[in-house]
């Protein structure tokens, strides 16, 4: 049998020799175990929405990702109330995954055109927001969130600057939201408003602003983690070649017949591996995806151990690179599924492993060890919000690239 299963001693063997290869990492694991885990903000960015009428994106050295949202200032304006929806106001539109149900402070990060008062300011509306058990700033209604960068009268504004409301206003950005799809449109309220990045923050921002109200310079990391074919850090026995199917390139292993079926091999090159370092906005656990594909369509070619440098799974170090312990990844999603073309997948059905793990702030690195050749992949995420629950496409023939357009 090709897919030889681990038996529960053999399984159990494992873990130890993993937990005594990573003894030494132990003392972390309390910080990082799911009870004292800090909730994840969620950072989007101006690219991130999708834009109507005249809001749109525009490149700019200076904005995070390279790119804003904006408009022309031609004198328009809608001072009183945002637009009563379906509008025909220009309007950026934010879709979302809240992973925990509780309260979210907005932040947005604005600048005006020619740092002019009349060309900085949004009004924010949300599908489900509530405050004191009332609905808030809610989509077709007159309520919604005023923002406006200038934070006094008099006060000016100089470059980008973050905001949460309008120093008129009696109103409060702390908005709770339950878990779950959540959309939340930015209206335009002065044209000429620049906008490049949007948090929701649960903890980290909840009662101070990620930055300054004037010449700021802070661009914080995106929610989610994706790693492109073309972003491969470093690679042995596996090639990055082009592939129409693919999001940009992909990496593909030949298939000579070679399988590890049992545990990651020792030597990365003798099935072939790929690494890739990243940034982790936030401690946290993600769910890892890869979109896969197995050369030939067939069940041989379909699978890798993924590892990581520092990742934990229900406070144990799991999948350290140089154990013996991997997260088997097999396209084929059941015996007998069968293979398709790309899908996206997670785990294997066999095991009972977990494809989401507690991963540390900062730099990380994830390898993707080849299981059995001829497999191939071209994107891996990592999510702690948007695809948490749900995958971010399907299991065969799949057409989903995930990029930061937030559709
Ligand atoms: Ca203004
Ligand atoms: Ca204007
Ligand atoms: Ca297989
Ligand atoms: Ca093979």
């Amino acid at each position: 049998m090709h897919h030889a299963i681990i038996g529960p001693n053999r399984y159990l063997v494992i873990i130890f020799a993993a937990l005594l290869l990573e003894f030494s990492a132990l003392p972390t694991q309390t910080a990082l175990s799911a009870q004292s885990m800090p909730q994840i903000d969620l950072t989007l960015y101006g690219s991130d929405a999708n834009t109507y009428r005249t809001f749109a994106h525009v490149s700019d050295p200076s904005a995070a990702g390279g790119f804003k949202m904006t408009t022309a200032d031609e004198g328009w304006s809608s001072l009183n109330a945002p637009p009563i929806w379906p509008t025909l106001d220009p309007f950026a539109y934010y879709a979302i995954h809240v992973p925990v149900a509780g309260e979210y402070r907005l932040w947005l990060r604005m600048r005006g055109q020619g740092n002019s008062k009349w060309n900085e300011s949004v009004w924010v509306q949300f599908t489900d927001a509530t405050q004191n058990g009332q609905p808030a700033y809610r989509i077709g209604t007159e309520d919604g969130l005023l923002v406006n960068l200038e934070d006094c009268f008099g006060c000016g504004i100089q470059e980008w600057g973050w905001q949460d409301n309008a120093w008129w206003l009696d109103q409060s950005s702390l908005v709770t939201l339950p878990s779950g799809p959540q959309s939340f449109v930015v209206f335009l309220r002065e044209d000429g408003v620049e906008i490049d990045q949007i948090v929701l923050s649960p903890a980290r921002f909840k009662h101070t602003p990620p930055g300054g109200l004037k010449d700021d310079a802070t661009i914080l990391l995106r929610t989610e983690v994706l790693l492109n074919a073309t972003d491969v850090t470093e690679f042995g026995k596996v090639s990055i070649v082009e592939d129409e199917g693919s999001a940009a390139d992909k990496v593909s292993s030949n298939d000579a017949g070679w399988a590890s079926p049992d545990q990651p091999p020792a030597n990365p090159l003798d099935g072939g591996y790929a690494d890739f370092a990243f940034n982790v906005p936030q401690a946290g656990e993600y769910h890892l995806w890869i979109r896969m594909q197995a050369k030939g369509d067939t069940k041989w070619n379909d699978s890798v151990w993924v590892q990581f440098d520092q990742a934990w799974v229900d406070g144990v170090p799991s999948y350290r690179i140089h154990s013996q312990d991997g997260l088997l990844v097999n396209l084929e999603n059941c015996f007998g599924c069968g293979v398709q073309s790309w899908g996206w997948q997670d785990n294997s059905w066999w095991l009972n492993q977990s494809g989401i793990v507690t991963l540390p702030e900062g730099t990380n690195r994830i390898r993707v060890l080849v299981r059995e050749d001829g497999v191939e992949f071209d994107q891996i995420v990592l999510s702690p919000a948007r695809f948490l629950a749900a995958s971010p496409g399907e299991l065969k023939n799949d057409r989903t690239f995930v990029t930061h357009t937030w559709h």
